[in-house]
């Protein structure tokens, strides 16, 4: 018999640990060009584990248009993507600082 207390623990500890995944999930990159008309972001990226990728430049779609408000052509950033649909999408934007 599994009482509350051992269930609300078991709940934090998995919380904690994918909080902790995503958080490392953040691959680097580079902005190369942003199309707002589009909804498309083109980044030139370091290896996503995630993805099994390589680094390379390559065009994302993105899972917000918002996103794209946060970024310019030549910004440093650190980004999550994740394959959604078939086609590569970028999930979380942020500028590397
Ligand atoms: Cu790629």
């Amino acid at each position: 018999m599994i009482d509350i207390r051992t269930a609300l623990a078991a709940i934090v500890a998995a919380l904690t640990l994918s909080g902790l995944a995503s958080a490392s999930d953040l691959a680097e990159g580079e902005v190369r060009k942003v199309d707002k008309e589009g909804k498309k972001l083109t980044l030139k990226h370091g290896p996503l584990k995630n993805l099994d990728m390589p680094g390379m430049t390559m065009v994302f779609q993105v899972k917000e248009d918002a996103l794209l408000d946060k970024v310019q052509a030549g910004d440093k950033v650190r980004f999550q993507a994740e394959k959604i649909d078939g086609k590569f999408t970028v999930i979380r934007l942020e500028a590397a600082r």
